[in-house]
C-alpha cells in the first residue's frame, strides 16, 4: 500500500555549470525534475511509500527519469513510456544568490497522452494520501479532466487530498491558474501553499487571513509557505508561527517547497502535533536549498534528525 501517490509531469532538468545569465552558460547537467516527482522522492527519502502516475516520452530521457525514479524506490507501476511525445526539458538560470529562472521546453507533453479513463482505480484504493498540484492542469485541457477524476476516485475511496497550488506563470496567466485552482481548492484536505500563490487564487496573502478563508472553504490542515520567513500552519483549531530554519547557504531553492511538502506529509501519517510538523517541514525546505538540482537535496529521515541536533552526525 503507498502512503502517497500523486500526479505530475517529470522532465529532465538541465542545470547550468556556472551561475549568472543563461544567454552566456556553455555547460549544463543532466538532472530530473518534477514538482511531483520530487515530492515522491522527499517522501520515500523520509522512510513513506510513493507511487507516480504519469507519462514519459519512449525515448532515452524518458528512460532515464523512470530509472531514476525506481532508483528513489518510487511505485513507478502506473507511469508508462508513449511514443509520439518527447520526454520534456527545462533549463534553469541560478543566480549567484541561488535564485533561479526556468526555461520550459514541454509544448507537447507526454502527460497529454493519459486521460481520465485511463487512472486505475483500483491504484486508489491503495493509498492514504493523493498529492497534486497546480502545475499538472497548466499543461492541458485533458490534464484538468484527469485531475478532477483524480479526485473523484480518492474521495470515493477516502484518501485525503493533499494540494500545492504550484502557480508556474511562465505557463498560465493569473487569471486562468485563478479559475482553474480555485476549483480544485473546496475538494482539498490538506492545502500547502506559498503565500504570493495564494494571492492569486483567493485574493489574501496574509496567513492568518488565507486560514481563515480556506478553512471556511472545509480545508483542515492548512500550511503557508513564507520562504525564508518559515511557514504558519493550521490544523485543529490551532494556528502555529514556525519559525525559518537557516539554511547552510542557499545554492538553488527549486524543490525547496516540495520537499516542505513532503515534511508535512510525514507529520500528518505519523500523526505528530502541527508545531513539530512545521519545524520539521522547514527544516527539509532549509536543506533543499543549500544544494543544486531539484531534489538532490531532499534529505533521508536521518539528515533531518542531524540537522535537528537529534543524532550526533559523525563525519569520519
Ligand atoms: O517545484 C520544483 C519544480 O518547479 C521543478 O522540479 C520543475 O516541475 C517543475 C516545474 O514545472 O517547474
Amino acid at each position: 500500500m503507498n502512503d502517497v501517490i500523486t500526479i505530475g509531469e517529470a522532465m529532465i532538468a538541465f542545470s547550468p555549470q556556472s551561475t549568472g545569465p543563461m544567454k552566456y552558460v556553455n555547460m549544463f547537467e543532466k538532472k530530473v525534475g518534477g514538482a511531483e516527482l520530487n515530492l515522491a522522492i522527499g517522501c520515500s527519502r523520509l522512510g513513506l511509500k510513493a507511487g507516480y502516475i504519469s507519462r514519459l516520452g519512449n525515448d532515452e530521457f524518458g528512460k532515464y527519469i523512470y530509472n531514476f525514479a525506481r532508483g528513489e524506490g518510487i511505485d513507478m507501476s502506473q507511469v508508462k513510456l508513449v511514443d509520439g511525445y518527447p520526454t520534456s526539458l527545462n533549463f534553469k538560470e541560478i543566480m549567484e544568490d541561488g535564485n533561479v529562472r526556468t526555461f520550459y521546453y514541454r509544448d507537447k507533453s507526454p502527460t497529454l497522452a493519459m486521460h481520465p479513463e485511463d487512472l486505475d482505480e483500483g491504484y486508489f484504493e491503495e493509498a492514504k494520501i493523493l498529492h497534486i498540484t497546480g502545475i499538472y492542469p497548466a499543461i492541458g485541457e485533458i490534464h484538468i479532466d484527469v485531475i478532477h477524476k483524480a479526485i473523484e476516485l480518492a474521495k470515493k475511496n477516502n484518501l485525503l487530498i493533499s494540494f500545492d497550488p504550484n502557480i508556474r506563470l511562465r505557463m498560465w496567466s493569473k487569471e486562468e491558474a485563478s479559475r482553474v485552482l480555485a476549483e480544485i481548492l473546496p475538494h482539498v484536505d490538506i492545502l500547502l501553499a506559498g503565500d504570493e500563490e495564494m494571492d492569486i487564487i483567493i485574493g489574501e496573502k496574509d496567513p492568518k487571513a488565507i486560514i481563515e478563508k480556506t478553512k471556511e472553504m472545509g480545508i483542515s490542515y492548512i500550511a503557508v509557505k513564507q520562504g525564508e520567513n518559515g511557514s504558519v500552519g493550521y490544523y485543529n483549531e490551532e494556528i502555529v508561527e514556525a519559525p525559518p530554519v537557516k539554511a547552510n547557504k542557499v545554492a538553488d531553492t527549486v524543490g525547496a517547497g516540495d520537499g516542505f511538502n513532503a515534511g508535512v506529509l510525514y507529520g500528518i501519517l505519523n500523526k505528530w502535533p502541527l508545531e513539530k510538523t512545521l519545524q520539521f517541514a522547514n527544516t527539509i525546505g532549509s536543506m533543499v536549498v543549500s544544494v543544486v538540482g531539484d531534489n538532490e537535496g531532499l534529505p533521508y529521515y536521518e539528515d533531518v534528525q542531524g540537522k535537528l541536533g537529534e543524532i550526533e552526525r559523525i563525519e569520519r
